[in-house]
């Protein structure tokens, strides 16, 4: 019971260090910003493409790498928006204006994509190809969602 507390403490720490922190990120320079966030939506998009190639039969289902990669997809949707701060919407970006001048609905979108990739990570813990396939879609729903507003072709 004790370790068990324990256990549980520690992972509400560490909740709280990785949101702490991806609400707290600063970047010296706007362009570190702009590469910061880019570099969070690669990682994002190569780990949840992993799981894209095995929903669709393209590579065979291995339920330990795709359990893993949902819990990195998890993980990065959470920490790419600080990085949409004042000043960054010039440069290497496809980010569109509307980011600063739509900030609730910008937001709405970040959210939807966070809980969507909780699910994702739920349905990675499962094992089993359906619940993956069926987050899989729903995740690339909200991604899609906010490209359509918020990112330039
Ligand atoms: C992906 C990926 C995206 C989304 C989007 C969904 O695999 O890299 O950006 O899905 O294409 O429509």
């Amino acid at each position: 019971m004790k370790k068990m507390i324990k256990i549980i403490g520690l992972g509400l720490w560490l909740s709280a260090v990785v949101l702490s922190n991806a609400s707290a990120q600063q970047f010296g320079k706007p362009e570190d910003a702009i590469k910061y966030r880019k570099s969070v939506f690669f990682v994002m998009g190569t780990q949840f493409g992993q799981i894209g190639s095995m929903v669709q039969g393209k590579v065979p289902y291995d339920p330990k790498v795709a359990a893993e990669s949902a819990s990195v997809v998890e993980v990065m949707s959470k920490l790419p928006w600080p990085a949409f701060a004042e000043g960054t919407d010039k440069g290497e970006t496809k980010a569109k204006g509307e980011i600063w001048m739509e900030p609730g609905k910008f937001k709405e979108a970040q959210d939807k994509l966070i809980a969507e990739t909780a699910k994702l990570a739920t349905a990675g813990k499962t094992g089993k190809i359906e619940d993956l396939k069926t987050a899989f879609a729903a995740t690339a729903g909200a991604c899609k969602n906010c490209h359509d507003s918020f990112r330039s072709k």
